[in-house]
């Protein structure tokens, strides 16, 4: 076959109805991607979340470790935070019967908080005997900062003092862990779907 007629083979006119299918399928393809898309599109598209009104919420969580225990907390909301405090508060508890002749020495716990951006405050307190014990972490955001996502917060009790003879043999008995209140305040900016 010569190469004209080859080219004569394929040369055949386009139908009137090939036409419209075609014209037909690349408006049903651009419709479909204008339907999927997810970005602004004027006053008919998807508009993104506006953050809204000061949010302003406590939680309080009274729980218990025992020594070398670890718990973890997560915040999650959706919004823009401007504040974050984890506050740890823990007291001398155990057996007061064992009191004057032992002295229960002190509890140390580790609070530690990371925010959405990966930034971490750990701090670490022993209270005093007879004594209670805080640990406050604070994380603030000044305007156009405010970070969005989940904040990680853990408690950990490193090590509960055991009861110790005020005097005589050095023969302890063992504090097993310790009660605790977590109390986590957190503002943000809710954001709002417009
Ligand atoms: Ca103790
Ligand atoms: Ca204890």
């Amino acid at each position: 076959m010569k190469i004209e007629a080859v080219i004569k083979k394929y040369q055949k006119p386009i139908s009137f109805f090939g036409a419209i299918a075609i014209v037909s399928a690349v408006y049903i393809v651009f419709a479909i991607e204008a339907a999927n898309a997810d970005y602004y599109d004027g006053d008919d598209g998807p508009k993104p979340p506006e953050p809204g009104g000061l949010k302003n919420e406590t939680t309080t969580y009274d729980d218990h470790l025992d020594e070398l225990g670890t718990h973890e907390y997560e915040v999650n909301k959706s919004g823009l935070y401007t504040l974050l405090r984890a506050t740890l508060y823990w007291d001398e508890e155990g057996e007061d019967s064992y009191e004057p002749l032992l002295t229960n020495y002190g509890d140390t716990f580790t609070l530690t908080v990371t925010d959405p951006e990966g930034e971490s405050q750990s701090e670490t307190a022993t209270n005093d005997n007879g004594q209670s014990a805080t640990i406050e972490i604070e994380f603030a955001y000044a305007e156009n900062q405010e970070p969005v996502g989940d904040f990680n917060i853990t408690v950990t009790l490193d090590d509960a003092g055991d009861y110790w003879p005020i005097i005589g043999p050095s023969v302890g008995i063992t504090d097993p862990g310790n009660d605790y209140t977590l109390t986590i305040e957190v503002e943000y900016l809710e954001l709002i779907q417009a």
